[in-house]
């Protein structure tokens, strides 16, 4: 019995050796120690021994018990500790790795010279007004001096809903609505999205952005705008630029202008962009036609003002040195990147 004590001993003490688990050592330990164990089994056996050697077989018995419980309770604290350690190892993060990239967009051009030129005229003291993109044809044409047989109100130049509403053409009407319904005096520029009726080639797109002003007080003179519009165009495309006011006809100004800086491209030289001439224009402009104020019911014998308008795809364009209105409208994140 005692040969078979030692065994017990030997392959236990063995197998708690060589365990890897905190599961594994629990297994050996009902295998020996368990109500069924091997060791539990020799020692419900000794009723069969005699007086004399059950004292000294238990005393041995209690002895390896002993000694596998202290054994199974050293390794469980092993285990444990480099399962643990094990589990940390496994958790640790490299933070020497190169960080995942985030892509950041970027605001559209068009955005960005929109948010440019608002800038430059609420730093003037201009308020920003929109209006609706849906007018009817006296909003849009008559109460800009725009007679019922100009070619503007053609069906091949403007989008018609019915034979009196139609896309506005330009943001013109968002100013008649104010001159109607606000105090004077006026300094406001409307810009937004305004609608033509034409072809898609790499200077033309049916739908585009605008920008105009408008300047009603008492007072309000042609050097006024002048000194505003030079302002401006140095202000967007830098101090160097020489200013020209050309005269021009438009049908709701009277007289009328276009404005053209010396060309960003060769700075007057002359050059593809600006066809040799060394000058490009910008802008149209002019002081408010009265019959445009009277219809608005404003008295032209007290009241002046001017009033301009510009294509914001055109400044983009200028500046940047676009080549494409299109590239605006594709969402190409290689051109798109570029700004
Ligand atoms: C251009 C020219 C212009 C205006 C727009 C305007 C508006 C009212 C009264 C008078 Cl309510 N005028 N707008 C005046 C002159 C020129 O735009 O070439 N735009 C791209």
């Amino acid at each position: 019995m005692k040969e078979q004590l030692e065994n017990i001993k030997k392959s236990a003490t063995n197998e708690i050796e060589t365990s890897k688990t905190v599961r594994e050592l629990e297994d050996i330990r009902v295998k020996y120690l368990g109500k069924k164990g091997e060791l539990t089994a020799v020692l419900k056996s000794m009723k069969n021994l005699s007086k004399e050697e059950r004292p000294i077989v238990g005393q041995v018995a209690n002895e390896i018990r002993e000694a596998l419980e202290a054994a199974l309770k050293d390794k469980k604290v092993a285990l444990e500790k480099s399962e643990q350690d094990q589990k940390i190892a496994n958790e640790v993060i490299d933070i020497t790795l190169p960080a995942k990239k985030v892509a950041i967009g970027k605001m559209h051009p068009l955005d960005k010279t929109l948010e440019e030129l608002s800038n430059i005229f609420i730093g003037m003291g201009y308020e920003i007004v929109s209006g609706r993109e849906i007018e009817s044809g006296y909003y849009n044409f008559d109460a800009l001096n725009l007679g019922k047989e100009h070619p503007a109100r053609d069906e091949q130049d403007t989008f018609y809903i019915t034979a009196d509403t139609m896309l506005r053409t330009a943001t013109s009407p968002v100013q008649v609505h104010t001159m109607e319904n606000q105090e004077l005096p006026i300094r406001m520029v409307a810009p937004g999205k305004v609608y033509r009726s034409d072809e898609v080639d790499a200077t033309h797109s049916p739908i585009f952005h605008q920008i105009e002003g408008l300047v009603i007080d008492k007072d309000i003179t042609f050097g006024d705008l002048k000194g505003v519009l030079a302002e401006f165009a140095k202000k967007f495309f830098g101090d160097k630029v020489e200013v020209k006011f050309r005269p021009h006809y438009f049908p709701f100004t009277e007289p009328s202008a276009e404005v053209d800086v010396t060309c960003v491209m060769c700075g007057g030289k002359g050059c593809s962009v600006c066809k040799g001439e060394g000058f490009i224009e910008i802008l149209g402009c002019g002081m408010v036609h009265p019959n445009v104020l009277e219809m608005s019911g404003i008295d032209s014998s007290k009241y002046q003002g001017f009033a301009f308008g510009m294509g914001i795809e055109r400044l983009t364009m200028l500046k940047y040195n676009i080549n494409d209105i299109r590239l605006f409208y594709e969402n190409d994140v290689r051109f798109l990147d570029q700004f």
